[in-house]
C-alpha cells in the first residue's frame, strides 16, 4: 500500500508539474534579483573560526573586537527574504499571483481572487468548489521575477487544508527544469513539502529534473509526519554546496543530491489546488470546501540559522 501511495504521489506530481506555470520563464528570471545573496557552505565554518578567535582574544582592543563582530555578522546567516503577511494585501514586491489557468486536466484552476491576506498576519490560499464549472478554483503565488536564490535556508510555517482532494505545496522552480542533460545541474524543481489531503493523508518532499516527459527524473520521500492536525507546521530546505537537507518542525526528514547539485537560482511558489486522483470532485471533496491553506511566514537565509 505504501509503495502504491508513493508511486501515486510521484505520478501525480509529475502530471501536475507538466502543466505548471512559470517553467518557461525560470531561466530568464533566475539570477536577476539575488546576485551575491547566497554564501557558500564554508561560511559557517569561517564564522566558527571567528568565534574561537573571539574567545582567545578577550584582551584585544575594543576596536579589534568590533571588527571581528562585524566580520562575524557578514559571514553568519543573513536574512535574504522575509514575509510575515502582515499587510492588507499580498506584497507585490515579494509575490505575484500565479496566472490563471487550468490544472490537473481541468479539475482545478488557479484564480487571482483566491490568494489574499487575512489581516491577521496570514497568507490565505483558498480552494473552493465552482458548481457551474464543476471544478475546484484555488489560490497560488510565486516570487518569479521578484526573488531568486540558490544555496541557503528556506522555511515556511504552513497550516495545510484538511479537505479531501486538496493538494498544497511550498516549492521552488530553479533554472531550466526542462533541460535534458542527465543531471539537475542546469535546473530542478524542489518540492519542499507537498500535502495530499485524501484518505491516505500523505505528504512528501520531491525533486524533479530533466523535464517532465520521457526523460523525466525524480526522487521523493514520503513522510509519515502528522501534518493534518489543523496546526501550523514548519517546513524547511537547507541547500548547501553538497546536498539538499529537508526539515519538518526542526527535525531532519531527508537529504539528497538529486541528480547532482543545481547551479542555477530558483524562485519560490506557495500553491493549493485539487486533483481527481486525490478525490477532488467527489461528494466528500465538495462538502469539505471551501478550505484554506494558511501561511504564517516565509523566510530565506543565506545559510541555516543555528
Ligand atoms: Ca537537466
Amino acid at each position: 500500500m505504501k509503495k502504491y501511495i508513493t508511486a501515486l504521489l510521484l505520478c501525480a506530481s509529475l502530471a501536475a508539474l507538466a502543466s505548471c506555470g512559470g517553467i518557461g520563464t525560470a531561466v530568464t528570471d533566475a539570477g536577476t534579483s539575488a546576485d551575491g545573496a547566497v554564501t557558500s557552505a564554508g561560511t559557517t565554518a569561517e564564522a566558527d573560526t571567528t568565534a574561537e578567535a573571539d574567545t582567545t582574544a578577550e584582551a584585544q582592543t575594543t576596536a579589534a573586537t568590533s571588527e571581528e563582530t562585524t566580520a562575524q555578522a557578514e559571514n553568519g546567516p543573513r536574512l535574504l527574504f522575509e514575509d510575515n503577511f502582515d499587510g492588507g494585501d499580498i506584497d507585490s514586491a515579494k509575490w505575484e499571483r500565479c496566472p490563471e489557468w487550468e490544472r490537473q486536466g481541468g479539475a482545478d484552476i488557479w484564480s487571482d481572487a483566491l490568494s489574499y491576506t487575512d489581516g491577521e498576519g496570514h497568507l490565505i490560499l483558498r480552494a473552493q468548489w465552482n458548481a457551474d464549472d464543476s471544478r475546484v478554483e484555488s489560490g497560488a503565488v510565486r516570487t518569479n521575477g521578484l526573488f531568486t536564490a540558490a544555496e541557503g535556508y528556506y522555511e515556511a510555517s504552513i497550516r495545510f487544508p484538511v479537505a479531501t482532494g486538496t493538494w498544497g505545496a511550498f516549492w521552488m522552480m530553479c533554472g531550466d527544469v526542462g533541460g535534458v542533460d542527465g543531471t539537475s545541474e542546469d535546473g530542478i524543481e524542489i518540492d519542499i513539502i507537498e500535502s495530499i489531503s485524501n484518505e491516505a493523508g500523505a505528504s512528501n518532499h520531491a525533486m524533479h529534473w530533466d523535464g517532465y516527459g520521457d526523460d523525466a527524473k525524480s526522487e521523493a520521500k514520503t513522510l509519515d509526519t502528522a501534518i493534518y492536525d489543523g496546526e501550523f507546521h514548519l517546513f524547511a530546505l537547507e541547500w548547501t554546496a553538497d546536498e539538499y537537507v529537508f526539515y519538518v518542525d526542526g527535525a531532519e526528514t531527508w537529504r539528497t543530491k538529486a541528480g547532482g547539485m543545481c547551479a542555477a537560482q530558483g524562485y519560490m511558489k506557495l500553491t493549493v489546488e485539487a486533483a481527481e486522483w486525490a478525490g477532488a470532485g467527489s461528494d466528500a471533496s465538495i462538502s469539505a470546501l471551501p478550505a484554506d491553506m494558511q501561511v504564517d511566514y516565509v523566510r530565506v537565509w543565506s545559510s541555516k540559522p543555528q
